[in-house]
């Protein structure tokens, strides 16, 4: 099979706006970075575990457009995919997520463009995490440009799975076996139930902690 690929004009064009995207990562991570300092510095929040970005490869891209039936150019990438610039954010506990999720709506000068709640309502893979598109103003030669960068925020347990069961598609190339994708709808209720399991007990630590400050 050929794999897709960009051609060469379409392909140094790509280039170009890739490195805005990238502006827009480093932008938007840089928040991000800043209130993880606050939170674990001055509030004692652990809400954040570590924040990972990337800029998805144009390898990638190619196969994405290619898979979505749309055409293999710069244009078709502004346009249709909005996970160019991705910035993944892992939290100790499912419960932080939504925590992280209204910290990220009160950062000024960016603009939600969409969420996407895969906590409450996973995907029929079973894939859980929660998605926030926003849009970030990137300053440069004179010109600012609004950028969109995509935000997971997920649980070490959701993350896991997630590179797991993104092996399997790509193995597979998306067809994944039934025998497996059930074995991995199994795995990822499990591990939301472990999830909350695993936050009871710390609730119960905390509360603990508390009435010993107290008497
Ligand atoms: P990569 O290589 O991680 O970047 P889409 O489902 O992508 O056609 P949309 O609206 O572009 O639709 O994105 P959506 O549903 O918000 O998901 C975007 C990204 O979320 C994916 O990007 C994955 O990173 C992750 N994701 C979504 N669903 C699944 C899933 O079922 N399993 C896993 N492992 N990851 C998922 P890419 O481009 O698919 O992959």
């Amino acid at each position: 099979m050929i794999n897709p690929r960009f051609c060469d004009t379409e392909f140094e064009l790509l280039r170009e706006l890739l490195v805005t995207y990238e502006w827009g990562a480093k932008t938007l991570l840089t928040k991000l970075e800043i209130i993880h300092d606050d939170l674990h510095n001055f509030q004692e929040n652990g809400a954040i575990d570590h924040i990972r970005s990337r800029i998805k490869s144009p390898e990638s891209i190619a196969r994405k457009l290619s898979e979505k039936g749309l055409p293999i150019t710069t244009a078709s990438v502004a346009q249709h995919l909005q996970d160019i610039a991705g910035i993944r954010i892992i939290t100790p506990f499912a419960k932080d997520i939504y925590f992280l999720a209204d910290t990220i709506r009160s950062i000024p000068d960016i603009t939600i463009l969409t969420e996407k709640d895969f906590v409450s309502t996973p995907k029929p893979s079973g894939y859980r995490s929660y998605h926030i598109v926003v849009s970030v103003p990137v300053y440069y030669s004179g010109n600012i440009k609004h950028v969109p960068v995509e935000v997971q925020i997920r649980t070490e347990a959701m993350n896991f799975w997630a590179s797991l069961e993104h092996k399997a598609r790509y193995k597979y190339q998306q067809h994944v076996p039934p025998h497996l994708s059930n074995e991995l709808i199994l795995i990822a209720d499990k591990i939301a139930e472990l999830d909350n399991r695993m936050y009871l007990i710390h609730d119960l630590l905390m509360l603990i902690n508390q009435d010993s400050i107290q008497s």
